[in-house]
């Protein structure tokens, strides 16, 4: 590393510990979006109202942020919704759907929140980064999956828009992208090196061939394996913030984790994250001060074998999200400025005096 870039990063470091310090009384807009059209499955459409049972409110006030709670989306069906090109399932469903969540995370932002939202299946993004770049044009993304979602609506075998929003969102796909109905709205809003995958594992050959071509940065599970979480984050800040200071939008698909530890999802695939790699990642991203919107996706409680699994699968998804939001793993949740000191009267009792 180039002496500049340590002094960039001890810049950023003294930055960060002026913004993790505004966090603590930074408000948090929690955004359901019960939504499972952009996948097969039923169930991931009840995703909020796990995560929200697993306690995240609450969670998120303990450790000091001011919640407001914006409550479930309303999606509409869309009537006589056809396949596009007989592949490409639900799209004025979905489209509708994206831009219904895009407007609602543009106002949370637009107020001043760090805006969270809770899937819902992983459409939903396109929804909610075009919501957020509205507020933010330089954004950049940190998307966290075992699969890259960058399908184009012609290259995708299964036709579920779930493994496609990014197609949607770079604008260097654009001349590959057909127009199809229900995304008239949608307008690409970031450029190939705006955005970095954390935790593939699981990519089509014409996902493979987009990210070579357009030379898209990802960490797969082989990278992490290689080089550890610690220099991945690294390496990815250095990407993404290494000149400027930006804001960040993380979208956490839940299936990145190992299916042992997060086994109610709609898609896993063996060899995921461990526990301590994804909250190391959160907790890095915290510590850069710059996270500004968050999608936690792919929760579906109806798919846990046991309750138990469904259980564990929502807690995982309320510790991501805290850890993204300041909770931490050395404890220290609140600021505190002194030490309590015995009070002079307790001193002045005859115990004391005899003591003395
Ligand atoms: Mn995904």
């Amino acid at each position: 590393m180039s002496i500049g870039s340590n002094f960039a990063r001890l810049l950023k470091k003294q930055v960060s510990n002026i913004n993790s310090q505004k966090k603590w009384t930074h408000s948090v807009a929690v955004i359901g979006a019960p939504f499972s059209k952009g996948q097969k499955k039923r169930g991931v459409e009840h995703g909020p109202t796990a995560i929200r049972n697993a306690g995240l409110l609450e969670r998120l006030s303990k450790i000091g942020c001011s919640v407001y709670d914006v409550g479930d989306l309303k999606f509409a069906h869309v009537p006589n919704d056809a396949l596009y090109n007989n592949v490409v399932k639900h799209p004025r469903t979905v489209g509708l759907a994206c831009q219904v969540l895009a407007d609602a995370v543009s106002r949370a932002i637009g107020a001043g929140h760090t805006c969270i939202t809770l899937g819902g299946d992983h459409s939903l993004a396109l929804g909610s980064i075009t919501g957020h770049a509205q507020h933010c044009p330089d954004l950049c993304v940190i998307w966290v999956d075992a699969h890259a979602d960058i399908n184009t609506p012609l290259t995708s075998k299964s036709g579920s828009l779930h493994g496609q929003p990014v197609s949607f969102l770079l604008r260097e796909l654009q001349d590959k992208m057909p127009i199809i109905p229900g995304f008239a709205w949608a307008k690409p809003c970031l450029s190939r090196s705006d955005i970095i995958y954390i935790g593939l594992r699981d990519l089509d050959p014409a996902e493979q061939f987009i990210l070579k071509k357009y030379n898209i940065s990802y960490y797969s599970m082989r990278h992490i394996d290689c080089m550890g979480i610690h220099k991945v984050m690294e390496r990815t800040f250095d990407q993404l913030l290494g000149r400027r200071q930006r804001p960040i939008h993380l979208s956490f698909d839940i299936d990145a984790f190992d299916p042992t530890l997060a086994p109610s999802t709609g898609t896993p695939v063996l060899g995921g994250l461990t526990y301590r790699e994804g909250v190391y990642i959160t907790e890095e991203i915290h510590n850069t001060g710059m996270l500004s919107g968050m999608d936690l996706v792919e929760v579906n409680p109806l798919l846990g074998a046991t309750s138990d699994e469904v259980k564990a699968t929502a807690n995982l998804a309320v510790d991501v999200i805290a850890s993204c939001l300041g909770d931490t793993r050395d404890g220290a949740h609140m600021i505190i400025d002194d030490l309590p000191t015995p009070s002079t009267t307790y001193e002045s009792d005859n115990e004391e005096q005899v003591r003395i």
